[in-house]
């Protein structure tokens, strides 16, 4: 008997020590993050960041896994799992959002952002805080932003211009903004999961995709479509949400540390972001790719093109575009 609970104390107090004290043990919270990224790529890094900083703030007492490289699923079923409460935290790219929260139209329509200076201005100020408001009537917290850089078209038969993709098949994320996007330039769009674009390309199920430098790299998309034009049509911001079913149990303090960790892990993602992107473009120009840079003038026609976009939208997005544009 005696030994028996020496045993059981000495296991009580190295857990004590351990964990720093008995209650972090008994009261943790473990939280999950759906990722799409593989472990090594910046966005997941920042949420290994933000995961970082809630634990260190948090003294332990609430630890956020992160399931990288798709473990959860693919986005948009992650996203719904996250509206229903079975997956704590997701970052996405804001595009399949949309397709559950149509307000976010107003921030990923094409050549909306001057610059990036310019949309982390609309993203980090008030126009990006009324958003979360929005998000939170479809049951998601909007807990900050995270850089994507603009995307380009890559294709398996070479674009010069806007008038070539006319009649080919471009694979787009799964969000009715994206499909209108390009519509408009005349091409055919195919809404498919992330995971689905390397065979489809392969297979030709699909002529092309669209997509940031970073992702056209990690991808492997650059092996099956081996041409790229620096159209750069769209900024798709990504976002950190939280599962308001999920979010609305915990303490205002642990929403406070939640909040601020993103925050604070967001400059992180940016320097690893702006860091790697310019590191994929090398990789992909010396693979051999054919890059097709867009001269100004080539570039006035993709905008134009995508006007009759912007005069299909509604009058609420409308306004926050303007609010966007305004934005100096
Ligand atoms: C990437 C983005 C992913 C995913 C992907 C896609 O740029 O980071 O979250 O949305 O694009 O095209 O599906």
């Amino acid at each position: 008997m005696k030994k028996v609970s020496i045993v059981l104390l000495s296991v009580w107090l190295a857990t004590f020590i351990l964990a720093g004290s008995p209650a972090s043990v008994f009261a943790q919270k473990v939280l999950k993050l759906g990722e799409t990224h593989p472990q090594d790529y910046p966005t997941t890094k920042g949420d290994y960041e933000f995961a970082r900083l809630v634990k260190e703030r948090s003294n332990g007492k609430m630890v956020i896994e992160v399931y990288h490289s798709k473990q959860l699923g693919e986005e948009k079923a992650v996203i719904e799992q996250v509206q229903l409460g079975a997956i704590d935290f997701t970052r996405v790219s804001i595009s399949p959002v949309s397709a559950f929260v149509r307000d976010l139209d107003a921030f990923q329509l094409p050549y909306l952002y001057r610059d990036a200076a310019h949309m982390w201005k609309v993203l980090n100020g008030p126009i990006g805080q009324e958003i979360f408001k929005k998000l939170e009537t479809s049951n998601f917290i909007g807990l900050g932003w995270f850089e994507a850089g603009s995307r380009n078209f890559y294709t398996k038969k070479q674009v010069k211009t806007v008038v070539d993709l006319k009649g080919m098949k471009i694979r787009v994320q799964q969000a009715p903004l994206m499909v209108g996007l390009v519509e408009a330039l005349g091409a055919v769009a195919t809404p498919l999961a992330f995971g689905e674009v390397y065979s489809a390309l392969q297979t030709g199920v699909i002529d092309g995709a669209e997509n940031n430098w970073p992702s056209y790299l990690s991808t492997s998309h650059y092996e099956v479509a081996k041409f790229f034009i620096t159209d750069e049509h769209t900024r798709v911001p990504e976002i950190m949400i939280a599962s308001k079913k999920v979010f609305d149990k915990l303490s205002k303090e642990e929403q406070t540390i939640i909040k601020k960790a993103m925050q604070d892990a967001q400059p992180y993602q940016i320097k690893l972001w702006n860091e790697f992107e310019k590191v994929a473009e090398k990789t992909v120009r010396e693979k051999g790719n054919t890059i097709t840079e867009v001269t100004s003038q080539e570039k006035q026609k993709f905008m134009d093109a995508m006007k009759p976009l912007y005069d299909k939208q509604p009058p609420e997005i409308i306004a926050v575009v303007n609010k966007i544009r305004a934005v100096k």
